[in-house]
């Protein structure tokens, strides 16, 4: 665990200041200020989300956990024999690590941002699983695959867990899903952790708990965009919010300016008014039928989804 939130330091806008700095410019300089959540993964912010994977309040990571757990045979079953299992956004590795013995993968391909780090993680897996060739990409998800020659072609899995794909809006979700149906073959695979809509009060306790984890995490993102932008936010002036947005099925997670601000970073500057809110992320939130809908528009069929008992969160299967 540790690991993870060493490297994620290192991820790519480390390596590209100044695109992070034009990105971060024009978010904030738009009419309602923004900041990507991709930017919430430093040091600290990675291990602030593993610490919110262990809050009894946020309850997905959990629950996906024990869904795969309970039906990794019903699901290997559908996936056939030893496929290639593509990691998407796979951190540390471990939940892909945990359904190896069920699904017996051929090859093991993490995909992450930052490449160095998966190299790290990959050496002791690979000492953990000799029997899986295990190669790691670097990849930004919101642009086409483009896998090398090497990895492998028959009976290619996309593993995306942990409602991740709940950060897209759904037709940048549906793009997603074209994506992996592009880079597959007829009968290929995908297995996809979706975070399903509940209660209001569920759902807002999972991102405003009490311990003031969530809120740490989302004030953390202030201070890694003074580093990437040579910003002055002071974490004192804004506070978190996170609410449930029943118009488009999402939670929002805003910082609120506690007083009149003005903010200045390498690329320009902004004054924020006492109240006025920068959205640093949305998490949608769907039901079985929005969300089959979209693997169907993407090309997938055959689909099928497994549930925990109390239906707070979904696993999908489908086929190319
Ligand atoms: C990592 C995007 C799945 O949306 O639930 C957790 C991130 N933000 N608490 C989510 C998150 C606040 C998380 N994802």
């Amino acid at each position: 665990r540790p690991d993870r939130a060493r490297s994620a330091s290192r991820a790519e806008f480390a390596k590209h200041p100044d695109a992070a700095c034009a990105e971060i410019t024009a978010s904030l300089t738009a009419p309602r200020a923004w900041l990507s959540p991709k930017f919430f993964y430093d040091g600290l912010g990675s291990r602030l989300f593993d610490t919110i994977t262990a809050l009894p309040e946020y309850y997905p990571t959990r629950v996906e956990a024990e869904i795969l757990a309970t039906h990794q045979h019903d699901i290997a079953r559908r996936i056939g024999e030893r496929p290639v299992m593509i990691d998407l956004g796979a951190g540390n590795c471990q939940k892909a690590a945990r359904l190896f013995p069920a699904l017996r993968p051929a090859q093991y391909v993490p995909v992450d941002i930052s490449v160095e780090y998966l190299r790290d993680t990959l050496e002791g897996l690979q000492r953990q699983f000799p029997e899986i060739a295990m190669q790691a990409v670097g990849a930004d998800l919101s642009t086409p695959f483009d896998f090398p020659s090497t990895v492998g072609r028959d009976n290619r899995l996309f593993f995306y867990p942990g409602s991740s794909i709940g950060n897209f809006t759904p037709i940048e979700a549906l793009a997603l899903l074209q994506r992996m149906r592009a880079a597959s073959a007829r009968g290929d695979g995908v297995l996809i952790g979706v975070d399903l809509l509940k209660s209001v009060e569920t759902l807002e306790d999972a991102y405003d708990d009490p311990l003031g984890v969530t809120s740490a995490f989302n004030l953390n993102i202030l201070r890694h965009v003074n580093r990437l932008a040579g910003a002055d936010f002071e974490v004192g002036d804004w506070q978190h919010i996170a609410l449930f947005n029943a118009a488009h099925n999402r939670i929002e997670m805003h910082l609120q300016a506690r007083r009149d601000v003005t903010v200045t970073w390498s690329g320009g500057t902004r004054r924020f008014l006492h109240g006025e809110r920068i959205h640093t992320e949305s998490s949608y939130k769907y039901r079985d039928e929005d969300f089959a809908l979209l693997l169907e528009q993407a090309g997938f069929d055959d689909i099928c989804v497994w549930h925990d008992r109390q239906d707070a969160f979904a696993v999908f299967h489908a086929r190319g």
